[in-house]
């Protein structure tokens, strides 16, 4: 080929491959435009410079870059810059909203502006993703401007670390594919009847007898590794753990909300503390299997001693964690234990409650008094709404329209994590061979399509009180974190997109395709494993 034909030639390929770039963007932003002029080329010693509030994350940015393009670069505040930067992370306070950004990239530069971290954060993440996933000298990145910010101001995953239980090194991996998606919040599922997984200072037998089971089960998981069978199974974060994943997490923007669940639910913590239970001769030990648990008493017992337990515990939680929320659970509580036990009784008798469904709402009205004492908010499932609860409460539906309906009509502000779609145990396919879920079908195309602010809710007027939603990652059946990742990948990327992008410019095609050409070799970078057979299960009619 002639010299200049072929220089023509490469000029054009390159054109659209930056043209490619832009609209492979996910989730897909609010507005792209491709501007005229050069792309502009990133080098080794390209400078980043930064206003004072995103010093982290310039450094976070600089990481990134040398992981992902091997491109060493020097990061400079803003004050201290001398000659123009390559890229610059500027603190903008005509962004008119908190999670914006906007980036713009021509002239030999890439602006990135917000007013928050957040925003920061959300912008940096557009850049990555029109970066090459390979060691190169030069990295170029189109001419273009990106106008971006999100539909809801909640974007939360969920991880439920008791079932089984994750290396920090997994929990720091799950929280880069929440900040790679745009999600603001994990929630962290920390106690369940099947062990306590956070450090306890005040109560330490949570740790030392609560944090074990004796197995779990065994046969149940056909395509387990060999090496698979538990004795004593189970395990804790240190505080010093839990403090290091907060850091984290907090300079990708991030919010962790841990969960400690009351006032069923709590096996774990009467094997520790047989005290705190209706049975005190407790002779069955921390839950080793799955499910509701009616079989055995989980439930606390409505003493001063127990109220003293939960004051100490969710102020040395409150203490821990920055979140202004602290997640009390307060889903499925078994009623039964407490019918059966003549103290709880007269208990209910002596507090002029109606019943057990009261007992519950009781032991949620004080929790919520304790946060308080500590300037926390209460989030929790559904179930809680019962109590007289103030309206700062968020109430987390797991159930149908009808209870978020509930809920928003009593003045409370809504997430939704509908178990269908947004529960990730469930099947991702109907292959009898696939690995081991449970609840039924739940597919990709079903989890795109889910708008969290439905019909109902929008004819009732009541979308405002929809902050977002999260789906859920209960894990009886993830012994393992490549299992974690089998069953939330490709179902969270269409999850970030409900949360991010508008409806209307949500189509399950080009969503695909978007996915296909940013995300998919996203999972293979980060060596984590995916669902591969989206395309074969689509969702039931
Ligand atoms: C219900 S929904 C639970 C979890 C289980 C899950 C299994 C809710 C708040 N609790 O304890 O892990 O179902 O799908």
């Amino acid at each position: 080929m002639h010299k200049q034909t072929l220089f023509v030639f490469l000029l054009l390929l390159s054109k659209t491959i930056n043209a490619q770039q832009l609209n492979t963007i996910v989730p897909v932003p609010v507005k792209t435009e491709q501007l005229n002029g050069q792309p502009v080329k990133l080098t080794t010693n390209a400078v980043i410079s930064f206003d004072d509030i995103f010093t982290q994350q310039a450094a976070y940015l600089q990481q990134q870059l040398q992981q992902q393009c091997g491109l060493q670069t020097i990061a400079q505040n803003r004050k201290d810059a001398k000659s123009k930067a390559s890229i610059s992370l500027q603190f903008s306070n005509s962004i008119s909203k908190d999670e914006m950004y906007v980036l713009e990239s021509q002239q030999q530069q890439i602006i990135i502006k917000a007013k928050t971290v957040r925003g920061i954060v959300n912008g940096i993440q557009t850049l990555l993703q029109l970066l090459p996933l390979k060691q190169t000298a030069v990295v170029e990145v189109p001419a273009c401007r990106i106008f971006d910010y999100p539909r809801f101001a909640y974007r939360g995953m969920h991880l439920d670390v008791v079932r089984h239980f994750f290396p920090v090194s997994y929990v720091k991996k799950y929280i880069d594919y929440l900040t790679f998606h745009k999600f603001n919040t994990f929630h962290w599922h920390l106690t369940d009847d099947q062990g306590w997984r956070i450090e306890m200072l005040s109560y330490p037998k949570l740790n030392s007898v609560g944090s074990w089971r004796d197995s779990t089960l065994i046969g149940h998981f056909k395509d387990a590794p060999a090496r698979y069978e538990h004795k004593r199974y189970g395990g804790y974060y240190t505080r010093a753990e839990v403090k290091e994943i907060i850091a984290y997490a907090a300079v990708r923007g991030i919010t962790i909300i841990p969960e400690i669940d009351i006032p069923g639910h709590s096996r774990a913590t009467i094997t520790a503390y047989p005290e705190l239970s209706t049975d005190p001769t407790n002779k069955w030990g921390v839950a080793a299997t799955w499910g509701m648990y009616n079989r055995v008493n989980n439930v606390l017992a409505p003493t001063p001693a127990t109220f003293e337990f939960l004051r100490k515990v969710f102020h040395e939680i409150a203490d821990l964690f920055p979140s202004p929320y602290i997640h009390v659970g307060g889903d499925e509580c078994s009623k039964m234990w407490w019918k059966q036990s003549a103290t709880t009784q007269q208990f209910i008798k002596q507090n002029k409650l109606k019943d057990e469904v009261a007992l519950q709402t009781y032991f949620i009205e004080q929790v919520s008094k304790y946060l308080k004492e500590k300037n926390k908010k209460v989030i929790g499932w559904h179930e809680i709404m019962e109590g007289k609860l103030d309206t700062s409460t968020i109430v987390m539906n797991w159930a149908n329209d009808a209870k978020a309906i509930e809920a928003a009509n009593k003045g409370f502000n809504v997430i939704m994590t509908p178990g269908k779609p947004y529960y990730f145990d469930h099947y991702q396919s109907k292959d009898p061979k696939d690995s081991l879920a449970i609840h039924g079908y739940n597919p990709l195309e079903a989890v795109y399509n889910y708008d969290p602010v439905p019909a109902s809710i929008k004819q009732k007027g009541l979308a405002d009180k929809i902050l977002g939603g999260q789906a859920n990652v209960w894990t009886e059946y993830m012994e393992w974190t490549t299992k974690v990742d089998y069953m939330v990948f490709p179902r969270m990327t269409a999850v970030s997109e409900s949360l991010w992008s508008m409806p209307s410019q949500k189509n399950y095609t080009d969503f695909l395709r978007r996915l296909k050409a940013t995300v998919i070799p996203r999972y293979q970078y980060w060596n984590s494993s995916w669902f591969k057979d989206f395309e074969k299960w689509p969702a039931e009619k």
